[in-house]
């Protein structure tokens, strides 16, 4: 899914993780492993390609993605922080949705690989320019673990002398062979339709993708599935440090209304997001952490 990128190697980390760059500089992690392929961006700590050998990818990019530093990339797994959905209005005006982490520059920190497969560690600190925006010290990794599996844990650490409440999501985007294929099980059955004015409603145990939809689930106690039988496959979703999931197709008007998505890209993605959302968020105190994970195999 990310043949279309047309990238130079730039550095050779180990055997199978390279960085490379595209036309603009724009700076990409490659994973060639004997098990999977994979890639990411140091722009927003972004997986945004992650496929096991003879398999379909389990991750969605889409194929008009936009790859520059101002933007968050449609597809792959946004890490949506410190907040979920639009900001709070006591934060100020015109801030972007689902937070600064996704557009900002991540360091990569560590690497490692083994026959099994890679693990890749990245940074964000606070600074100057993001206290002006979440008046919080923060340092915040992601581990980012691709094996057999596909793990992503995000830990918030609060450097500052005070509590602070964030929110946010592992905004995984996963590639399906067809909405008419697919069915969801494992939610939880209360969730709020954020396409009817957030009202509360009660789920079936068997979620079909036939429409558009924008819900948020309070979090699962058990795994989610997301049966595929066109790709012969059932993934296994596991999220932890959430207090919900959310659930999300723009079907038809919504990817004819996004510039970097195909008209027809709603036929091959949906996603099941690891979210911290609401008012009451997680609560990190000073000098603590938190971490929030999604886990797909
Ligand atoms: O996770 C669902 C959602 O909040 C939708 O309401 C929609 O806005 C989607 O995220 C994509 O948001 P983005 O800012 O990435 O276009």
């Amino acid at each position: 899914m990310i043949s279309h990128l047309s990238l130079t190697k730039v550095e050779t980390i180990s055997p199978s993780i390279s960085l490379q760059n595209d036309c603009n500089g724009f700076e990409f992690i490659i994973i060639e492993h004997e098990k999977l392929s994979a890639a990411l961006t140091l722009h927003g700590a972004h997986l945004i390609h992650f496929q096991k050998k003879q398999e379909p990818a389990i991750i969605w990019l889409s194929k008009t993605a936009i790859f520059d530093s101002k933007k968050a990339i449609r597809g792959g797994v946004p890490v949506c922080w410190p907040w979920f959905g639009p900001a709070d209005s006591h934060l100020g005006e015109n801030l972007p949705a689902h937070g600064i982490a996704r557009t900002s520059k991540w360091d990569l920190i560590n690497t490692q690989e083994s026959s099994d497969g890679v693990v890749i560690e990245l940074q964000l600190k606070s600074t100057e320019a993001s206290l002006k925006i979440w008046p919080h010290d923060f340092e915040l990794t992601l581990v980012i673990t691709l094996n057999n599996e596909c793990k992503l844990a995000l830990t918030t650490e609060n450097k500052g002398n005070k509590p602070f409440t964030y929110g946010g999501a592992l905004h995984t985007y996963l590639n399906i062979s067809s909405p008419e294929s697919v069915n969801i099980t494992g939610l939880n059955q209360q969730f709020t339709n954020s396409l009817n004015n957030k009202c509360p409603e009660i789920g079936d145990t068997t979620l079909l993708i036939d429409k558009a939809i924008d819900s948020i689930y309070k979090k699962s106690n058990v795994d989610i599935h997301l049966k595929d039988a066109q790709f012969q496959r059932d993934l296994t979703i596991c999220n932890t440090g959430n207090n919900a999931e959310v659930l999300w197709s723009p079907w038809i008007e919504g990817a004819e209304a996004f510039a970097d998505m195909p008209d027809n890209g709603y036929q091959t993605m949906f996603c099941i997001e690891s979210a911290i959302t609401g008012l009451a968020g997680q609560q990190v105190a000073n000098g603590e952490k938190h971490t929030l994970t999604t886990l797909i195999k």
